[in-house]
């Protein structure tokens, strides 16, 4: 008997089964993909943090960790039930029949009397109107014949097993009895505090904090253009802000990247019935600029190059969506390679934990990256990329030579340095007439 099976083994339902494995609780996880199963049984993952690897091994060997495509089995077989399948955007529309299908199969096979969790994000009522009703169609009742709780997911990739342990709990339930079970769960793994309240509300909280980011990161992105505009550095008047009490602007970047920041504003947003409230939302106004970012990278490029720019050597370090990541989905290093092939460039990628180029030659380390390049840009702040001087960059670079940190990431400010190397920063100065 597990005390836990997962339902969907990807970033958010491995940091998932690792959490409960870690504290002893016996754990089964279920994915439809066989190869994502048979690493997990041989105590591996494809999500690369070192403390997720290491639990990983040390759990399977345990026993308290075991994944199977059965997932008729491990619900039979197991007390409590977390969905962590994705909800994509697909077509432009929120694609829940990943969910639809997990609900159906749990429904199918549940024991009387179990838990069941919903973690994926999903647009508000999606408990109400679709999960519970699958039990229902089958006579299992919410609060008595089974017990339904949506606890949304909070951790942030790169550290999501730390967080998973550490962050405050958000449990939503229409059922006291459903609720009891859930904070009983929780409270097994959960360090942060756990706040309860209804289904819907649990849905739209986790909607709304990752929109406020989104926002948040909009707002960093246009004082950048704005200082740019006004010939001032960015970086300096956001440090300078952020020395008052109530303020806290955020970094400016390429864009935002990732699969949650990019849809589930969308899913938020879809609650307003008029397209009028819809197109002047402030939400949607923070994604257009967080999707037009990449265009700020290109005109920087650009104004670096003198007209003839075909077959020159651009490395583009960084192609995962955020730092110490091996996730590309939505990177926006994506559409400004795609651009700079396009152009004509010839473009060379690295990223320390990423295998995508997104049709870039494939650069096996940093030097032969930059090797003969006129250009190097910096798209993700990767701890690798901290540590790198302008004099070592200088020296395997070409005749010509500079540089765009879209990322902030170099400790220089912009301008012209030692070996006729240029820097040319995202939010500097030096993009005063560029941007
Ligand atoms: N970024 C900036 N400037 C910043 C911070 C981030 O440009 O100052 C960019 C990043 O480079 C990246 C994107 O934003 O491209 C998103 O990165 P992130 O670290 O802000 O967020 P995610 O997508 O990795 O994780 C978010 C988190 N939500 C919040 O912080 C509110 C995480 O807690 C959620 O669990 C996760 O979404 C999720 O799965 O929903």
């Amino acid at each position: 008997m597990y005390g836990i099976c997962v339902v969907g083994l990807g970033y958010v339902g491995i940091p998932t089964a690792c959490a409960f494995a870690s504290k002893g609780i016996k754990t089964v996880g279920v994915d439809i993909k066989p190869e994502v199963v048979n690493m997990l049984n041989k105590g591996s993952s494809f999500i690369r943090e070192p403390d997720i690897i290491q639990t990983i091994k040390k759990t399977v060997k345990e026993k308290k960790l075991v994944a199977t495509t059965d997932i008729n089995h491990a619900v039979q077989n197991s007390k409590a039930i977390i969905i962590a399948v994705q909800t994509p955007v697909e077509n432009a529309t929120i694609e829940l029949k990943y969910l639809h299908k997990a609900c159906e199969d749990v429904a199918g096979a549940v024991k009387e009397g179990t838990l069941v969790i919903i973690e994926s994000t999903v647009p508000p009522g999606t408990c109400s109107k679709l999960v519970r009703p699958i039990f229902e169609r089958r006579g299992i009742r919410d609060g008595k014949s089974f017990f339904l709780a949506y606890c949304p997911e909070r951790i942030a990739p790169g550290n999501s097993l730390a967080e998973f342990l550490n962050n405050d709990r958000i449990i939503g339930y229409d059922e006291p009895a459903s609720g009891k079970k859930a904070i009983e769960l929780f409270t097994k793994v959960t360090e942060g505090e756990i706040h309860t309240t209804d289904i819907i509300t649990a849905e739209t909280v986790k909607l709304v904090e990752n929109t406020a980011r989104d926002v948040y990161i909009a707002f960093a992105n246009e004082v950048s253009r704005i200082c740019s505009n006004i010939g001032i550095d960015a970086w300096e008047v956001i440090k300078l802000a952020n020395t008052h009490p109530r303020v806290k602007i955020l970094k400016p970047g390429p864009g935002v990247g990732g699969p949650c920041l990019t849809k589930d504003p969308y899913m938020l947003l879809q609650n307003y019935k008029d397209d009028n409230s819809r197109e002047n939302s402030i939400i949607k106004y923070a994604r257009l600029i967080n999707d037009s970012m990449y265009q700020d990278v290109l005109k920087l490029i650009h104004s670096g190059f003198s007209k003839e720019f075909k077959g020159k050597k651009i490395a583009i370090l960084g192609t995962a969506y955020k730092p110490e990541v091996s996730d590309a989905r939505s990177s926006p290093s994506e559409k400004v390679i795609r651009a700079l092939i396009d152009e004509g460039f010839e473009v060379w990628a690295y990223d320390p934990f990423c295998e995508e180029t997104f049709g870039a030659k494939k650069a096996k380390d940093l030097v032969e990256a930059i090797n003969g390049a006129s250009c190097c840009v910096f798209m993700v702040g990767h701890n690798e990329f901290s540590g790198i001087e302008l004099g070592q960059l200088a020296k395997n670079m070409s005749e010509r030579k500079f540089i765009v940190d879209a990322t902030g990431i170099l400790p220089v400010k912009d301008g012209k340095y030692d070996n006729n190397i240029m820097v040319l920063r995202l939010g500097g100065r030096s993009a005063h007439g560029i941007i």
